[in-house]
């Protein structure tokens, strides 16, 4: 036995190599390396604490939370129309400087959207149905364009879906980025275990792993070397996003200059929850430290809770959009501040396994524990952490479900309705329902204008100017 299966053993994790003596060297040798990757020390703490101790976390939480504090929008009540300008000149000064990358996590499942592949490769503009990939390459394109400095792009994959993700940009040229200013990285993986604490096999000689979540970003930047590639190009300001939000401003010059302006290391965008239960996390304030609560965290009491004015008391909905300073991002990374660590998430799902009589078990209910961390948990950590609020309509539409709330369809309307703002702003003529989406369905490339100012330049430089009719692509 060898001491790999011995420190099993003796951590009551022997099973895993109970099919050892029947499977291939090359399995053995896959197991092996899966099983040496794994911290037994840090799962059995894990088991101890989440799996067999859920209960009273959350009311602990409630009880000292607050709203967190934001900086309103210029349109907004209390809004510093001077103070954003100042904002966006600090952040277009930084871009032109070349010290911007961009940062998108792409190691998820997307099982919600039943889509098969990786979920930047699904097509989502109203007309083209270009990738969610491809619109963020082309508003980073558009910014490297406009400001004269490329903005480097890092993209976290995951082992389910890391080789298609770098095949799909090769078949696609990149869509027009430099291929060297292009990164893609795998992020770490975790055993989901049983209710006592088991490591699940998914057959004889493959542990049932998953990736560690969105918080893994963090090493996973640190142990690909990517900080390290960012240091030497001068770059120390990382715009986040997620892969599901084809209207975000990958690169936003006022939200860069507001990180930059506190001195901040971790800044954040928000916008005002649209009902209590919309799906995002929630900015509070507790002892004095910022911190995001998960929807599925936050206690119902608090989620419903109204203020004077009638409004949702705890409103400031986290999107998922941030801008992390890189020293920041090696520190927690690197796990060399000690205070400083991402916790695990408990998520209860259905795992299929083979249990160690060999028979394998398709549950049809939830059997396992998987563990994740969280991105925004590194809120609390971060110096002079910024919140600054966002109009939706111009950050925020994912496309997370395959039909109903946050689709495709949702999503396809949004950016319409996005490009009709615009297309009015320059002075066209179109026709909208209450909502604001147009009779007509068109798009706009972030390379022909990707705001209304750039937007109405590149339309009155437009010598014919074509009709807005079905199918119209401006590019
Ligand atoms: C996320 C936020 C929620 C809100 C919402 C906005 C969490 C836990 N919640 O909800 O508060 O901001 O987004 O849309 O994040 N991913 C990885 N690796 C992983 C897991 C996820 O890269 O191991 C990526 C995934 O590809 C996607 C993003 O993280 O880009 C969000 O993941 P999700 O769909 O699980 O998060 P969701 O929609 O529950």
């Amino acid at each position: 036995m060898s001491k790999l299966q011995k420190h099993f053993e003796s951590n009551g994790q022997g099973h895993v190599f109970t099919f050892f003596d029947e499977i291939t060297d090359s399995e053995q040798k896959h197991l092996l390396k899966q099983a040496s990757d794994i911290d037994l020390e840090e799962l059995s703490e894990l088991v101890s604490s989440l799996v067999q101790n859920t209960g009273s976390k959350n009311e602990t939480i409630a009880d000292s939370l607050e709203p967190a504090e934001f900086t309103p929008r210029p349109e907004s009540e209390g809004g510093n129309p001077s103070l954003w300008i100042e904002a966006r000149e600090k952040g277009e000064s930084a871009l032109r400087a070349g010290r911007v990358a961009a940062f998108t996590v792409a190691g998820g499942q997307g099982t919600r959207l039943g889509y098969d592949g990786p979920k930047g490769t699904f097509g989502v503009t109203p007309v083209l149905k270009k990738s969610l990939f491809q619109v963020f390459a082309e508003k980073i394109l558009a910014s490297s364009l406009i400001f004269g400095r490329p903005v480097p792009w890092y993209i976290l994959t995951s082992i389910i879906n890391h080789d298609e993700t770098v095949a799909f940009f090769a078949e696609n040229n990149f869509f027009g980025l430099p291929e060297d200013k292009v990164h893609f990285f795998s992020q770490g993986l975790m055993p989901a275990v049983d209710a006592n604490g088991k490591i699940l096999m998914a057959d004889k000689g493959q542990i049932a792993l998953s990736p560690d979540g969105h918080g893994g970003a963090l090493r996973a930047l640190v142990r690909s070397g990517a900080i390290r590639q960012m240091e030497a190009d001068g770059i120390d300001t990382i715009s986040y996003f997620q892969v599901d939000n084809p209207l975000v401003r990958c690169i936003d010059p006022a939200f860069i200059g507001f990180h930059l302006m506190n001195n901040s290391e971790l800044s954040s965008k928000m916008v005002p929850k649209a009902y209590p239960e919309e799906k995002v996390g929630v900015f509070c304030q507790a002892n004095g430290q910022a911190l995001v609560v998960e929807y599925s965290d936050l206690p119902e009491r608090l989620a419903q809770e109204r203020d004077e004015n009638g409004e949702i008391r705890f409103r400031a909905g986290s999107i998922a959009i941030h801008i992390f300073d890189r020293n920041f991002v090696d520190r927690l990374g690197s796990g060399r501040d000690e205070s400083a660590k991402l916790p695990f998430h408990l998520a209860n799902k259905k795992v299929s396994f083979i249990d160690e009589s060999g028979t394998i078990h398709e549950p049809d209910e939830p059997n396992a524990y998987k563990f994740e961390m969280f991105v925004f948990d590194a809120l609390p950590f971060a110096a002079n952490p910024v919140i600054i609020e966002t109009d939706r309509a111009d950050d925020f539409s994912p496309v997370k479900n395959a039909s109903g709330i946050d689709s495709a369809e949702t999503s396809a309307a949004d950016q319409l309705r996005q490009f009709t703002r615009w297309a009015k702003e320059a002075g066209i003529g179109i026709e909208t329902d209450e909502t604001g989406l147009p009779s007509v369905t068109f798009e706009v490339s972030p390379l022909f204008g990707d705001t209304p100012g750039r937007f109405i330049s590149a339309w009155e430089a437009l010598e014919h100017k074509p009709e807005l009719t079905d199918g119209l692509v401006l590019v």
